[in-house]
């Protein structure tokens, strides 16, 4: 089995310091964040900007900011959002990949999120993939119902997306599929040959189903963005203390976890020596 990819989603557009007060929201203590997480064995943050207010944002030069602060402090892949929050314009979504990060999340699909419509609409999908494309970023397929993998297989034989893909499979909110570990087994039953995946379990099932992809040699995402809570009732310390814990089970189950570079090698990237 390959090593594991610990994926930290540091802070997420929803998660509010009302429900963690250690989630990180300047570039500053995203990139605190994101040192603390490589030293428990991320591999990859993935990052979401908010005004200092607190409120979400894609704007280009809060991520720049975060990007460079990251950077100054550890060599992790930052993988930049372009879910961003409900309701901004695919426009807007779209800001950060034009800094050329070395990933972007692509979601594949609309799904109900909670209370409200994450909207993907067929034309602005094919835009975002375009544009990453342009700028040498590489996407992590952000899967949230069977649907959307049917689509990448639809856009794989198009020639919309080339070569081998890295999904996310993101289980468990509100209105998408279930977090549970038939609906991940029906997902891997679906996978395009030659493809890497992590999953993210969203509150509850962060824990179990990150577990499980361990033992089924895929990797993992853990984070205030997913799961604010260490165990029931009991909240995190902070998001290293989510990476920490992935890590030492995966070293108990005789699998060790990837450096920033292994990630690299893993999911096709350049090395950064
Ligand atoms: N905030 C969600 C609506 C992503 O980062 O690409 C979408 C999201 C996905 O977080
Ligand atoms: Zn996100």
């Amino acid at each position: 089995m390959e090593k594991l990819i610990i994926t930290a989603a540091l802070t997420g557009a929803e998660t509010t310091r009302e429900q963690q007060p250690a989630l990180p929201i300047t570039p500053e203590e995203i990139a605190i964040a994101a040192e603390e997480c490589c030293q428990a064995g991320a591999s990859i943050v993935h990052v979401h900007a908010r005004h200092a207010d607190g409120s979400p944002t894609q704007d280009k030069e809060t991520y720049r900011a975060i990007i460079e602060a990251v950077r100054k402090r550890c060599d992790v892949i930052v993988q930049v959002s372009t879910g961003g929050a409900v309701g901004m314009t695919p426009a807007e979504r779209l800001a950060p990949v034009t800094l050329a990060p070395e990933m972007a999340t692509l979601s594949m699909g609309s799904v109900n999120f909670g209370g409200d419509v994450f909207m993907n609409h067929p034309a602005d999908m094919e835009v975002f993939a375009h544009a990453m494309q342009q700028h040498g970023v590489k996407p992590e397929l952000e899967i949230f119902d069977t649907g959307m993998i049917t689509t990448v297989h639809r856009w794989l034989k198009r020639g919309l997306l080339k070569g081998p893909q890295h999904f996310d499979f993101v289980l468990g909110i509100p209105g998408g599929m279930a977090g549970t570990p038939d609906a991940l087994m029906y997902m891997l039953s679906q996978l395009p040959q030659g493809s890497s995946w992590t999953v993210a379990g969203i509150g509850a099932a962060q824990l179990p189903l990150g577990t499980l992809g361990i033992l089924l040699g895929g990797h993992v995402r853990v984070g205030f963005e997913d799961n604010v809570f260490f165990r029931k009732g009991e909240l995190a310390t902070n998001n290293a203390q989510l990476v920490a814990r992935m890590a030492r089970i995966s070293v108990e189950l005789d699998r060790p976890v990837a450096t920033p570079n292994e990630a690299r090698s893993i999911l096709g990237l350049p090395r950064r020596d």
